[in-house]
């Protein structure tokens, strides 16, 4: 049996830190001085899910990172077409990126309904944890989109919870 391949595509407002997530998740490592990457880059990752079964699944995550946008408005439908899972992320500095979200949710789910999304809260490494618990409280989607997994306060930075949504996304986009 080969392999199972599935796309994964990282959105959110310019700057949230989409590209220090991924290279966080596949490289493991962080750089303040990450420069922007230009136009659409792939990265591949395998990984072993375990399945209810307890036998190890391995899966090819391929990671579809976009650059230049500024607006959710900017992201061109090509680019989510076909992807299973999304991490959509916010900057948790930055209170417009946490209201876009419900547009990016909008505009993934309009191409992929049966897709699987996790929202990221990310440099949470920047605020309080009081602060963090409240942002997580009051950015919950569920209830409106049940297709969305969960929403999680991560960092780039220390590393907090990036392995974590990477494999909660692509453990529901497989076992679901
Ligand atoms: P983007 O790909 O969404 O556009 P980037 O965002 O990954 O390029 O990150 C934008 C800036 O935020 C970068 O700083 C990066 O180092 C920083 N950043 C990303 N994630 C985190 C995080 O979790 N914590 C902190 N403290 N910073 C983060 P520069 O200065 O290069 O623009
Ligand atoms: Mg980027």
């Amino acid at each position: 049996m080969g392999k199972v391949s599935r796309k994964i595509c990282l959105v959110g407002d310019f700057s949230v830190g989409k590209t220090s997530l991924i290279r966080r998740f596949v490289d493991d490592q962080f750089s303040d001085e990450y420069l922007s990457t230009v136009g659409v880059k792939l990265s591949q990752k395998s990984v072993n899910l375990k399945g209810e079964d307890g036998e190890e699944k391995p899966v090819a995550l391929f990671i579809w990172d976009i650059e230049g946008q500024t607006q959710f408005k900017g992201i061109a439908p090509s680019y989510l077409q076909g992807a299973k899972g999304a991490i959509i992320v916010a900057d948790v500095k930055r209170q417009e990126t946490i209201e876009h979200l419900r547009n990016h949710l909008d505009l993934f789910f309009k191409i992929n309904p049966k897709g699987w999304v996790i929202v990221a809260l990310n440099k949470s490494d920047l605020i309080s944890e009081e602060k963090v618990d409240k942002l997580l409280h009051v950015n919950q989607f569920q209830t409106d989109y049940p297709q969305v997994i969960g929403t999680y306060a991560t960092s780039a930075k220390t590393g907090k919870d990036v392995n974590e949504i990477f494999y909660e996304l692509a453990a529901s986009m497989i076992f679901s």
